[in-house]
């Protein structure tokens, strides 16, 4: 099982969309073992997008980041970073295929709704950087049965 971090960013918040966000998740299988909204403070946004601190996008993407409130979560799964990826869709929301959450409801890069780790070492990083692991549950679902072979 692999483990990813997926931010609903402040414009999926702002636009009410946590609920549609969080269904494209569940549909596909995965499984939620943390959640929680926050406030972002410039330090965490600056953590989280160091990797990007010499772009000349990186002062309006923490902007961006800290607005307003996020929903941070860990969604589980078999190749979890890579499926979770699929369903976010490409970073430029206009590029992304239509399915996808930004290919369906974004416009911008700029406001391109959510986040997901993009491998599974960057996703145990950021995990650890969002989440204590007392905030992570361990339980079994039901349904796997039907979802994983
Ligand atoms: P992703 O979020 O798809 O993993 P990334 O890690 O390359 O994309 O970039 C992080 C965020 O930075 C991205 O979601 C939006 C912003 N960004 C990336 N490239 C950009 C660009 N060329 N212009 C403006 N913002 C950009
Ligand atoms: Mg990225």
């Amino acid at each position: 099982m692999e483990r990813t971090l997926i931010l609903i960013k402040p414009d999926g918040v702002e636009r009410q969309l946590i609920g549609p966000i969080i269904t494209r998740f569940e549909q596909r299988g995965l499984k939620l073992v943390g959640l929680k909204l926050i406030q972002v403070s410039e330090e965490l946004a600056r953590e989280h997008y160091a990797i990007h601190a010499d772009k000349p996008f990186f002062k309006p993407l923490i902007e961006y980041i800290i607005s307003s409130p996020v929903v941070a979560m860990v969604w589980a799964g078999p190749q979890a970073v890579q499926a979770a990826r699929n369903t976010i869709g490409s970073t430029k929301p206009v590029e992304a295929t239509a399915g996808s959450i930004r290919g369906d409801f974004g416009m911008m890069v700029g406001r391109n709704l959510v986040h997901g780790s993009d491998s599974p070492e960057n996703a145990v990083t950021e995990i650890a950087l969002w989440f204590k692991e007392s905030e992570l549950v361990s339980y079994d679902r039901a349904i796997d049965k039907w979802i994983l072979e």
